[in-house]
């Protein structure tokens, strides 16, 4: 993980693997999330993959069964390794953009949908690949796909395992934006350090009322919104926004 200024860059590092997650990974992501979440400087997180994919999903070689050999506790390995991180993400207060520079399948596509803006580089493409070993999709990917893409997209992909280039990803709504691979870097740098600058409280508090909205009836959502709005009201991005409006000045926001 990289800081720079407020926004922080993290690195899925196992190109020759395409970057599939191992338990070690599992652990180092966990910690740098963590670290993320509970360092106020840092306002923005930015998560891409090195080499020529995004992620690759679960490190299959971590989970070769020997012919009689016992099953693998997937129930365990997804309660205590996968859905942690993926509601980390979902649920960290302070914006989450996320740069697919290849190749994503499995949980990779889960880990890219859990973040709040995902860009991906043309070259780029999305395989549900857990139909092909057998599985269910499975990191949240059940959530997030229909609601992005739509059920009958949604269920093509995860019941042919077909790839989507970044393109159709795109125009899908499955993704904010698909872009030349030679620009994948500056615009969600851009827009990172953009982030960084923004009214972080009132960020946090936007996504976690999308992801109650999911859930609630209208009445419910609306008295949600007055009691977050009336937190966001007493916070000092508020007072310093509506003066810096009133002013004709850029705002500068601290996060609070
Ligand atoms: C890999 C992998 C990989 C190891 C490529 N593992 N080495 C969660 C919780 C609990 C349990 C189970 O699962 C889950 C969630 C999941 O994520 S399940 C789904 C797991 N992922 C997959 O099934 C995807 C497997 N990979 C592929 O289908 C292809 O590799 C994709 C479509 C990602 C890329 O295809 P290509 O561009 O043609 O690359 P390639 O297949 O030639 O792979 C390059 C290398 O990377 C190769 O190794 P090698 O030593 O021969 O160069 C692959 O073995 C390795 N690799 N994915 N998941």
């Amino acid at each position: 993980m990289e800081q720079n200024g407020g926004w922080a860059r993290l690195t899925l590092n196992r190109p020759g693997k395409l970057n599939s997650v191992n338990a070690q990974m599992r652990a180092e992501l966990a910690e740098a999330l963590a670290a993320v979440d509970g360092e106020e400087n840092i306002r923005a997180l930015l998560i891409t993959g090195a080499g020529r994919a995004f992620c690759a999903g679960q490190d299959l070689q971590e989970r070769e069964i020997a012919p009689g050999g016992e099953a693998p506790d997937l129930r365990r390995s997804l309660r205590e390794g996968y859905n942690p991180l993926i509601w980390k993400i979902a649920s960290m207060p302070k914006p989450v953009v996320c740069a697919v520079n290849g190749v994503a399948a499995g949980a990779g596509v889960s880990l890219a949908m859990a973040c709040d803006f995902v860009f991906a580089a043309e070259s780029a493409r999305f395989v549900m690949a857990f139909c092909g070993i057998g599985l269910v999709p499975d990191s949240g990917a059940t959530w997030f796909l229909p609601r992005a893409a739509g059920l009958p997209r949604a269920r093509a992909m995860m019941m042919t395992g077909e790839p989507v280039d970044a393109k159709t990803a795109a125009q899908w709504g499955m993704i904010y934006r698909c872009v030349a691979d030679g620009e994948l870097a500056e615009q969600s740098e851009t827009l990172a350090a953009k982030l960084a600058r923004a009214p972080t409280s009132a960020l946090g508090r936007i996504k976690r009322l999308l992801i109650e909205g999911e859930e609630n009836s209208l009445p419910r959502q609306l008295e949600r919104e007055a009691e977050e709005q009336g937190e966001a009201g007493r916070g000092s991005d508020y007072a310093e926004g509506v003066r810096a409006f009133l002013e004709r000045r850029p705002a500068d926001f601290t996060g609070r």
